[in-house]
């Protein structure tokens, strides 16, 4: 692409993968800041595409059938529908959210892979896979647990250890077990069609497309080239599952394409979808007598995909990096007809309350469930998402800090500055835009009104490059300053009082602080939508546009108001405190069962080197009590006669404290301590727990003493 201002902008979201709902993390990932870049983008007037869609093939997808014990198709009929609502709840305002199962899909990436194939793209290799007996298939990666080479976690997959981070291959585990049988696999030959990624990296091609990472952020850089100086290895594109795009080349019976080549495409076809729609809305809307009805004729695919013109922006998150800086270039170069990517902004992970978000463990603030408990209070969190957004290292959410953000800058600052306005302006001019009659004279006051604009336009002039560059956080920062700024003003000038003795000041006060609102309503398009829409009710001013953003006098006089409405509400200590006990109780779930494993299901073999690191004691229950507002807990403290711990267990439910008081019980010793609820849990008891939850406490058979060695 040249250096020119693009004609237009096709900006894409990663595809999340249709196995559960939406958390933070996938938010303050990639969909959130794709929303705020695109919502700026059209607030300027530019012509703009923002592409998302389910990811519904994979292996992610089949785990989640197999747990749910419902078929592929029903987990992505199932999650499909609960995404695409998440998002539009929070304003991400997708021009197209697309389905990988879609036919429009499948028919696009079989093209797409028989293009290569045509092309003679790809090497066909025959290679050994772990086969499984019983289930009579090949097993994805994902499929094959292990003993990890490196750590010795007993729990790896074949594509990683989760424990340690090490990439896998699935013969790198020790003794290798089916997830679906449990049986151990057997390796079988099979066919697949690799991409040669090494030597298309040597091409002049694909070295001239890389020197456009130079212009990207440093975490994408980084990942890219340690990728690229250790040498890029051919990779199969095509697996041997039953769930996804068939391969459509003969010989290929039982074979679909890899998720990661399937899911990209995905971009392509959920354009291709929604320039039908578009253009069969157009014809409708210019037919007969109303040739000019709607606007300008929809850009035609080829205008998107394969114009130089165009810009390609991909939003993901930092596990997504390889596959849409390196893989999927690839993909497009060798095809020959398409646009590679601008820019590919990845952001890296947020973490919850000091730990990683996980689906599995349910460890994630649900965005269905925000909504429950903050009703139309989104906008709280995109700004706080916004605020910590991880965009060059992992970040982390907290409670406490949402609480904190809200009630000191969205509340005191921003909300209470437009309240200040508003109110004054009903009171003094009957909700009018006061007309001024003459200048200011005072001095103090008018450098406290010049130190007020120069700030405010400082602020807005960063804010739009902050934008332009992707930095969406210090974007954000910026426009809150322009609020500072505002409440500054008036603080210093206190309106309020010198109504008294000057109204003619006054009403130069008061129309500056009324711009400044206009102001920030028009910035705050695309921070916070829902607020932008509330603030220029509030206003009457719906028609406020981006390139008044600079003008002086947005509003006219003489204007009438809308009716004030407070924007936003203090976050109460209460509303925090329900959500910590939410997250202290899903911990205690967690500790009591780390691994929520059915009966039937014995984990992989473990040595017996593992089991020995294991410090297990006996130890008598000395006190035991309830743990006030945590309906699962009870606080121990248990006697292991060198030492006595407070322990801390989630099986209030199945016993009285009393009882508990004066047993023998098995104690894991050397368990890192946890806070929970403010609370050092110094070990944990091992209890027999069944498939519903109930736990029992296992001890010794008979009296022995404390301190005892379990083994
Ligand atoms: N579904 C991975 C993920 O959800 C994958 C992204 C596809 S983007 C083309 O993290
Ligand atoms: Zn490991």
């Amino acid at each position: 692409m040249n250096n020119s201002e693009p004609k237009r902008y096709l900006v894409t979201a990663a595809l999340p993968y249709a196995n559960g709902p939406v958390h933070i993390g996938h938010l303050a990932g990639c969909y959130l800041p794709a929303d705020i870049y695109v919502r700026y983008l059209k607030a300027q007037g530019k012509e703009v595409l923002f592409i998302c869609g389910s990811d519904e093939h994979g292996v992610p997808i089949t785990i989640k059938a197999k747990k749910e014990g419902i078929t592929p198709q029903q987990v992505v009929d199932k999650y499909d529908g609960i995404m695409k609502n998440a998002f539009k709840d929070f304003g991400i305002d997708f021009s197209y959210y697309g389905r990988t199962s879609s036919k429009t899909h499948h028919d696009t990436a079989q093209e797409f892979f028989r293009t290569l194939y045509d092309k003679g793209v790809f090497k066909e290799e025959i290679t050994k896979q772990y086969y499984d007996e019983e289930a009579k298939q090949f097993l994805a990666d994902r499929y094959i647990t292990g003993t990890c080479p490196r750590c010795g976690n007993p729990n790896a997959y074949g594509d990683q250890c989760e424990k340690c981070g090490t990439t896998l291959s699935p013969t790198d585990l020790i003794n290798p077990k089916s997830a679906l049988s449990g049986a151990t696999p057997v390796l079988k030959e099979t066919k697949n069609w690799f991409l040669p990624m090494g030597d298309i990296q040597q091409s002049d091609e694909f070295q001239e497309y890389i020197k456009r990472f130079e212009g990207w952020k440093s975490n994408i850089k980084g990942q890219c080239s340690s990728w690229l100086t250790e040498g890029l290895q051919p990779r199969a594109m095509t697996r041997d599952l039953d769930w996804g795009v068939p391969v459509p080349i003969d010989g290929a019976d039982g074979k679909v394409l890899y998720v990661w080549f399937d899911a990209p495409i995905g971009y392509i076809s959920a354009t291709k979808e929604y320039l039908q729609l578009a253009a069969s809305n157009w014809q409708l809307a210019n037919t007969g007598d109303r040739p000019e009805a709607s606007g300008q004729k929809p850009a035609a695919f080829e205008d998107w995909w394969q114009n130089d013109e165009t810009a390609l922006i991909h939003f993901i998150g930092k596990d997504n990096i390889v596959f849409h800086a390196i893989i999927f270039p690839m993909m497009l170069m060798t095809h020959g007809k398409f646009i590679l990517p601008t820019n590919v902004p990845a952001n890296e992970f947020l973490n919850l309350e000091g730990d990683k978000i996980s689906t599995s463990r349910n460890w994630a603030v649900w965005l269905h469930e925000y909504l429950v408990d903050f009703p139309n209070r989104q906008d709280e969190l995109r700004y706080v998402l916004t605020s910590i957004a991880p965009e060059t290292k992992d970040s982390e959410f907290t409670w406490k800090d949402y609480q904190t953000r809200v009630n000191s800058e969205l509340v005191s600052i921003f909300g209470n500055f437009v309240n200040r306005v508003l109110v004054l302006s009903n009171k003094f001019y009957e909700g009018k835009i006061p007309a001024i009659t003459s200048a200011l004279t005072d001095e103090r006051l008018l450098t406290c009104r010049q130190t007020c604009l120069d700030s405010i336009a400082q602020s807005l002039h960063a804010m739009r490059e902050d934008l332009d560059a992707v930095k969406l956080r210090d974007a954000q920062a910026e426009f809150i300053n322009v609020a500072r700024a505002g409440n500054k003003y008036l603080a210093d000038t206190e309106p309020w009082k010198l109504i008294k003795t000057d109204a003619e000041s006054v009403k130069q006060i008061m129309f500056d602080a009324l711009q400044i609102c206009a102001k920030l309503a028009i910035a705050a398009e695309p921070f916070l939508p829902h607020t932008a829409t509330k603030l220029k009710a509030m206003l009457a001013a719906n028609d406020l546009h981006w390139s008044s953003l600079f003008n002086e006098n947005i509003l006219k006089e003489n204007r009438q108001l809308g009716t004030a409405e407070i924007l936003y509400k203090q976050v109460e200590d209460e509303e925090i405190l329900k959500q910590l006990t939410r997250l202290e109780n899903i911990k205690i779930a967690n500790i009591q069962q780390p691994e929520a494993s059915s009966l039937n299901e014995v984990k992989a073999d473990i040595t017996y080197e593992d089991f020995e690191k294991l410090d297990l004691r006996v130890g008598k229950v000395l006190e035991a009590e309830k743990v006030p507002k945590a309906d699962k807990l009870l606080k121990l403290i248990v006697d292991l006669g060198f030492e006595k711990r407070t322990i801390l267990s989630g099986i209030a439910e199945y016993y009285q404290p009393e009882e508990l008081v004066g047993k023998l019980v098995t104690v894991v010793a050397n368990l890192a301590p946890r806070k929970i609820r403010g609370i050092e849990s110094q070990g944990m008891l091992l209890m027999a727990g069944n498939d519903f939850g109930k736990l029992y406490s296992v001890g010794p058979e008979k009296d022995i003493e404390v301190g005892s060695v379990v083994k």
